[in-house]
């Protein structure tokens, strides 16, 4: 178990390597000089670079001044150590968004949602992999209708990981797949529906739209459903992925966020700044292609492979 948990901080460790070399690295570099007011709009700034957004990149340099007015003699290390204890405490701020819970006799019903190529279908295989650990049994419905190219690729998952799925021909009403899965899933007491949906723009309203009655049609077969709604989110987005979450949020209430890509970003600081402003929480983060490679996100590890460190 223990095994498990360090193999799982390495990962996110070396998923975070660009960003923690960004941010652990400069800070302390940037604190090794002496202070003047230089230093803390280049603070701003390598947060900025790292993704924190300017708000959450604000309240950091603001939090940092307020500690070297309490601890004038600090050293680097410590310095560094109060922007990670500042970083916890906004990831332990209590969330604003959570997934309903299921009632035992349903199954649990994920619908992930997000833009154009951000990862929806790679998460959900890396999903339905990470429930059948548990010996849950999964079934995948293919509600990207758009592209016959994108029922094939979630087949050829359902065929990789020996599950289930429910689809229909491309151009079909992306609600009827997502009833038809949900109903099946019910029929047959599997354990998790995960139903995939066509990329589409924030700024699409009828496409986002969509979403609703996707939802509705969920709720039909079981009432709480869809009981997690996820966003996957490209960490490479930069500050777009806030308007990203804060937008399909208004049309689909999400209850938490997949951040993928983070294997050769540098933009690891998103998390925190989509929490600060959203407070919908990462759930996954996707660190490279295979099934294999997705993670819990553990606020303390992804705060200290952020900013750097070798402990837990
Ligand atoms: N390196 C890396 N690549 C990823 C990760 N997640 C997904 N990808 C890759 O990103 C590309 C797009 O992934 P898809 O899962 O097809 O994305 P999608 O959101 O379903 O795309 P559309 O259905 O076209 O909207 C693929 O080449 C994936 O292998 C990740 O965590 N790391
Ligand atoms: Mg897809």
């Amino acid at each position: 178990m223990l095994g498990f948990i360090k193999s799982g901080f390495q990962k996110v460790k070396s998923a975070l390597a660009k960003t923690r070399s960004l941010l652990g690295g400069k800070i302390s570099a940037l604190f090794s000089k002496p202070l003047d007011e230089k230093t803390f709009e280049e603070l701003e700034r390598i947060l900025y670079e790292a993704d924190l957004g300017s708000i959450c990149a604000g309240e950091f340099v603001e939090k940092t001044k307020q500690f070297l007015r309490k601890n004038p003699e600090a050293s680097q290390e410590q310095i560094v150590q109060s922007l990670r204890d500042f970083a916890l405490q906004i990831l332990n701020t209590p969330p604003k968004a959570m997934p309903v819970e299921k009632k035992s006799s349903e199954p649990l019903v994920i619908l992930v949602v997000g833009v154009n190529g951000s990862g929806k279908t790679t998460t959900i295989a890396k999903l339905a992999h990470n429930f059948q650990a548990e010996k849950k049994n999964v079934l995948l419905a293919a509600g990207d209708t758009f592209r016959a190219a994108a029922i094939e690729q979630l087949t050829t998952w359902a065929e990789r990981l020996g599950c289930e799925i429910i689809k229909s021909q491309s151009s079909a009403d992306p609600a009827a797949v997502a009833y038809d899965a949900v109903s099946a899933a019910k029929a047959r007491g599997a354990d998790v529906v995960i139903i995939d949906t066509a990329g589409r723009l924030q700024n699409r309203s009828e496409l986002m739209r969509e979403l609703e009655k996707i939802r509705k049609v969920c709720a039909k077969v079981v009432p709480d459903a869809p009981h997690e709604t996820l966003l996957v989110l490209d960490a490479t987005t930069g500050q777009n992925a806030i308007d990203q979450a804060n937008i399909f949020h208004q049309f689909t209430p999400l209850t938490g966020i997949v951040l993928t890509k983070l294997d050769g970003s540098a933009k690891g600081g998103i998390a925190l700044a989509i929490y600060k402003q959203l407070g919908i929480p990462v759930r996954w983060i996707g660190v490279g292609e295979k099934m294999e490679d997705l993670l819990p996100f553990e606020k303390e590890s992804y705060v200290n492979a952020l900013f750097g460190s070798d402990e837990r």
